[in-house]
C-alpha cells in the first residue's frame, strides 16, 4: 500500500475542486455497480450481507468532525489492518457531513477509502444523505463547498448528491446483527424489503424509517418523532422485526449519546455515536471492533468491543 491515512487526510485539504469530483464519480460508479458477482459483501440491492467470519470496525455519525475520524484511525490501526487482512471490514453508519466544520473532508476521506479498499469499505445512507424531499436540517455542506470551493462548488456538491443515492441501507451479518443508520419500519417482513426500500421510497415508509426512526424505551408500537420525520419505534417492535430477520442485535447511530453508545431495547439495539463537539456536547464518542463469527445475543455482550474516545 503506497498510501498511508494521514495522507489522505492530507490530500482531503488540498485537492481540486475537479479532482474530488472525478474522485466522487468514481466512487458513485465503483458502488453501484457492486453486485454479488464482483465484491466478498454479498449485495442484493442497497443491502450488504457480510460473511460471519473476520472483523468489522463500525463508525458512527461523523458529522463534519474530522478530527474524531483520525483519532478513530490512530487508535484502531484500522488502515494497516485492511492493508494486511482480507477479511477485515469497515462500516460507516452514515451521516458524514453537516454539523461540524470539516463535512467535504470527511466525504474525499470516506470516498477514497473505498476507493482504496472497494471490497473491505461499506459506505452506509444515513438521513443527512436523504433523498431531496427528505432534507436533514442544518444542511451546511453546501455552504461549506462554497467557500472552499468558489463558484465550482456546485461541480462537487451534484456529484455528492449521486453518490448518496447509491449508499447502502442497510447491512446483515446472518443469525447476528443488522445495521441501519435510523431506525426499524415495523413492516418488515423480509430482507428484501430494506434491500429495495430506496426504490418504493415515497411511496411506503421504509427508507424513512431506516434513516430517520429512533428507538423508544416507553412506548409500544410506534409514535410520531420530535424530528419531523421517521418515526419513535417501541420494544415491541424492535423485537418482532428482529426476529422476522433473524438477527439478534440493531446497531446503529443517529442519535447523540453521553458516552458515545447507549443500549436500549432489553438488549436488542446498540447506539453508536462517533463525533464530538457542539451542538451536542457528549462526553465521549465510541466505535465498535466487532468479531462477526461471535455470537452474542445482547448487546451488553458488545462493551468489550466498544471504544470510547
Ligand atoms: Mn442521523
Amino acid at each position: 500500500m503506497q498510501t498511508s491515512f494521514s495522507e489522505i487526510v492530507r490530500e482531503a485539504f488540498k485537492v481540486r475542486c475537479d479532482v474530488f469530483a472525478e474522485l466522487l464519480e468514481e466512487t458513485t460508479q465503483l458502488i453501484c455497480k457492486e453486485s454479488k458477482d464482483t465484491t466478498r459483501i454479498g449485495v442484493l440491492g442497497r443491502l450488504a450481507k457480510l460473511e460471519p467470519s473476520g472483523e468489522a470496525l463500525i463508525v458512527g455519525d461523523l458529522h463534519g468532525d474530522l478530527e474524531s475520524l483520525v483519532d478513530i484511525f490512530n487508535e484502531s490501526g484500522f488502515f494497516r489492518i485492511l492493508s494486511r487482512k482480507e477479511d477485515a471490514v469497515l462500516v460507516f453508519l452514515g451521516d458524514y457531513g453537516d454539523r461540524g466544520a470539516y463535512s467535504a473532508e470527511i466525504y474525499y476521506v470516506v470516498s477514497s477509502l473505498k476507493l482504496l479498499f472497494p471490497e473491505q469499505v461499506i459506505l452506509m445512507r444515513g438521513n443527512h444523505e436523504g433523498p431531496m424531499d427528505l432534507l436533514a436540517e442544518p444542511h451546511d455542506l453546501p455552504a461549506q463547498l462554497q467557500t472552499r470551493f468558489g463558484e465550482n462548488w456546485t461541480e462537487v456538491y451534484s456529484k455528492i448528491n449521486n453518490l448518496f443515492t447509491c449508499l447502502y441501507l442497510a447491512v446483515t451479518v446472518e443469525e447476528r446483527y443488522l445495521l441501519v443508520h435510523g431506525g426499524l419500519p415495523p413492516q418488515v417482513e423480509r430482507l428484501e424489503d430494506l434491500a429495495f426500500a430506496h426504490n418504493e421510497h415515497p411511496k411506503q415508509s421504509f427508507l424513512e424509517d431506516l434513516l430517520w426512526s429512533d428507538p423508544d424505551e416507553m412506548i409500544k408500537g410506534t409514535s410520531a418523532s420530535p424530528r419531523g420525520a421517521g418515526r419513535l419505534f417501541g420494544e415491541n417492535v424492535t423485537r418482532q422485526v428482529l426476529d422476522r430477520l433473524n438477527v439478534r442485535i440493531l446497531i446503529r447511530g443517529h442519535e447523540p449519546c453521553q458516552d458515545g453508545f447507549k443500549i436500549g431495547h432489553n438488549g436488542r439495539v446498540l447506539t453508536l455515536f462517533s463525533r464530538k463537539g457542539p451542538p451536542y456536547f457528549n462526553a465521549y464518542g465510541a466505535y465498535l471492533d466487532l468479531r462477526l463469527s461471535e455470537r452474542y445475543e445482547r448487546a451488553e455482550q458488545l462493551i468489550p468491543y466498544i471504544h470510547k474516545f
